[in-house]
């Protein structure tokens, strides 16, 4: 092929990039998303300068390149310069031009903007009206408002049809939820985040927020959202096998809404406790706890233990019994200690009172968490009811809330 033809191949190529139908293009829009707070226009603003300036270098460059090597070619007599570097006046001040440009983009027309967007993404204090606690833990959200009582679980709320490719994707798969953040528009508000396990992040992209949320130290950053609406993320630092599984939806609502919004979440969450209390005094049914129990399993566990009960090889213990597993020592060595496996390497149901602390404490060290701050007795007393009498296990122990209630309260003695 000539070159000729590949120049008009390539061209043609490019053209056909260009020209190709917006529907290929709707799914992964070019822009940014619409920024909504100081911080996202900010920092969209110096990206746009960035870009033009490195485009515009790119393309000076590239083009004394390209005419250098078309017009200085060898074949057309040009010879390499043995140059190696400036000697007289001229040449000094004119190596000294590309040198002094650059430092004044850099420094000045890209490094003040830079400079100061990010001292405004540190400000996070001043002026500040509100303060809300972010906390990652696997795989979920937990927001709390200090001060006003309220504190929820986020959740992801797409269905499992859909993440299993079982059903049509519906618009905001994989980015709902079922208690979303709800924050006041208007106002600034200093976002706290810790983590109950490994590294989290959360980011909301129309924020220009993205902050880690790191096991034992408290990281914080800052919004003033000045658009109502509903706006969506992800989790944004690979946590384990669920990590697609945590979105981010901030709900911005105005200054009455919100206030409307906190009075019926702190009943709600009132009556909640309330409705808790009631329910641990009551004795149920096994098939009452194993409906309930199958619910907070797939919710809970089976993101590690398997919808099938039948754990990960190595990783995620089967709740099972009479299936092999085997792990690293350190993990099996847990296991036993718990009762929770034989010699032979054969998983078993265990002590029911070791089974219930496993739930409400977790397995510190081992990414087994703990649940005691996320479910209430009559759901912890139902998983281990429905552990105990499913996935071919027959025990045909009962356990009820009130045991775990008692679990709890013995937890706390020092
Ligand atoms: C993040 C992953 C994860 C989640 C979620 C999880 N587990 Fe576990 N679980 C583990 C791991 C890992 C172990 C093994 C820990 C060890 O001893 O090293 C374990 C061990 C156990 C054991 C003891 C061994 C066995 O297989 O019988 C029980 C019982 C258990 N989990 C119950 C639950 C229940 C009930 C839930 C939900 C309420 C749950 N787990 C949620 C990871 C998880
Ligand atoms: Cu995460």
């Amino acid at each position: 092929m000539s070159a000729r033809k590949v120049l008009a191949l390539l061209s043609g190529l490019g053209l056909a990039a260009l020209v190709a139908p917006d529907a290929a293009y709707a799914r992964y829009p070019w822009e940014f998303p619409t920024p909504v707070t100081p911080v996202a226009k900010e920092t969209l603003w110096v990206h746009n300068i960035f870009l033009t300036f490195i485009s515009i270098v790119f393309v000076v460059v590239l083009s004394i390149m390209l005419y250098s090597l078309f017009f200085h070619r060898k074949s057309r007599g040009a010879k390499a310069a043995s140059f190696t570097g400036p000697r007289t006046k001229l040449q000094f001040v004119l190596s000294a031009i590309p040198f002094l440009i650059l430092a004044f983009v850099d420094y000045v027309v890209m490094g003040i903007p830079a400079y100061h967007a990010v001292l405004a993404m540190a400000n996070t204090r001043a002026g500040s009206q509100m303060v809300v606690k972010v906390t990652g833990m696997q795989w979920k959200w937990q927001y709390e408002y200090p001060g006003l009582h309220i504190k929820y679980l986020s959740t992801i709320t797409t269905p499992q049809a859909q993440i299993h490719d079982q059903a049509p994707k519906n618009k905001h798969f994989l980015r709902q939820v079922n208690h979303p953040l709800v924050l006041p528009v208007n106002e600034k508000i200093r976002v706290i985040l810790a983590s109950k396990d490994v590294i989290h992040s959360w980011w909301v992209p129309a924020f220009g927020v993205k902050e880690d949320s790191i096991p034992g130290f408290l990281r914080e950053t800052w919004v003033k959202i000045d658009k109502p609406g509903v706006y969506r993320g992800q989790c944004a630092e690979l946590c384990g096998v669920g990590h697609a599984f945590m979105p981010v939806v901030v709900d911005a609502v105005s200054d009455d809404q919100f206030k409307q919004w906190v009075t019926k979440e702190q009943a709600r969450e009132q009556a909640a406790r309330a409705q808790q209390a009631a329910a641990t005094a009551v004795t149920y049914t096994e098939a009452q706890l194993v409906t309930q129990g199958q619910k907070v399993f797939t919710a809970n566990c089976a993101a590690c233990h398997q919808a099938s009960g039948m754990g990960i090889p190595g990783t995620f213990p089967p709740i099972a019994a009479g299936h092999a597993f085997s792990a690293a020592p350190n993990m099996i060595a847990q296991l036993r200690k718990r009762g929770f496996i034989t010699p032979g390497g054969k998983i078993v149901e265990g002590p029911v009172a070791n089974h219930i602390n496993i739930v409400l404490q977790g397995i510190a060290g081992t990414p087994m968490p703990p649940f005691a701050a996320s479910l209430s007795n009559v759901d912890i007393a139902s998983v281990i009811t429905f552990e105990r009498n499913s996935f071919g296990n027959h025990t045909g122990d009962v356990v009820q809330p009130a045991q775990v209630q008692a679990a709890r309260a013995a937890n706390q003695k020092p």
